[in-house]
């Protein structure tokens, strides 16, 4: 007699499972690797569905007190990364953006990661 109350039990679970799956694809999962000579951090952040890594970014440095970056906006190409965790860009060295071990042919106002994607902020050498 039991057996038809789970009928309905079942069905609200998957309601709920696909509630909740919906809910979740307004975000675009990925992580972020700051590399220096001497440091190797990775943070996890999000952007939103096809939104930039600059968003990800500013998500990331609102949400986690050991992340932080700076910018210069550009008016061609949108905001330089300048500064992260208190390393500097100078007339040595920049902060190239990279996904995996590949740079990215556009900056970080401009770039949409990929739900897992790995990028790279690298402090690089010119
Ligand atoms: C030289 C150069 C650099 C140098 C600039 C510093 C220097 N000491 O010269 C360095 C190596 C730092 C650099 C870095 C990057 N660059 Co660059 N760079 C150029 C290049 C070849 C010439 C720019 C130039 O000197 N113009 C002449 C001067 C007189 O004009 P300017 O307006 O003052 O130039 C400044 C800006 O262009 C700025 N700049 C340079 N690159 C970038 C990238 C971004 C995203 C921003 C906001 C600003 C910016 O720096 C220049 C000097 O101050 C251009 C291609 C081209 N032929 O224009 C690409 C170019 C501008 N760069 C580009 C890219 C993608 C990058 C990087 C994102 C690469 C990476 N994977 O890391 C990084 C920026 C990362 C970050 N920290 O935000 C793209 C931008 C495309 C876009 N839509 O975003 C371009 C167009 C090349 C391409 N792929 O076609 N770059």
């Amino acid at each position: 007699m039991k057996k038809p109350a789970l009928l309905p039990a079942a069905l609200l679970l998957l309601l709920g499972i696909f509630w909740m799956s919906a809910a979740s694809s307004n975000q675009t999962p990925f992580s972020v690797q700051v590399r220096t000579p001497t440091e190797n951090k990775s943070y996890k952040t999000y952007a939103a569905v096809n939104g930039s890594l600059f968003g990800g970014l500013v998500r990331l440095q609102q949400a986690n007190p050991n992340f932080n970056f700076t910018y210069t906006p550009n008016d061609d190409y949108g905001p330089f990364l300048q500064n992260v965790n208190g390393l500097a860009g100078d007339s040595s060295h920049y902060w190239q953006l990279l996904s995996g071990d590949t740079p990215l042919n556009v900056g970080m106002g401009c770039y949409l990661p990929n739900a897992n994607e790995v990028i790279t902020l690298k402090y690089t050498k010119f």
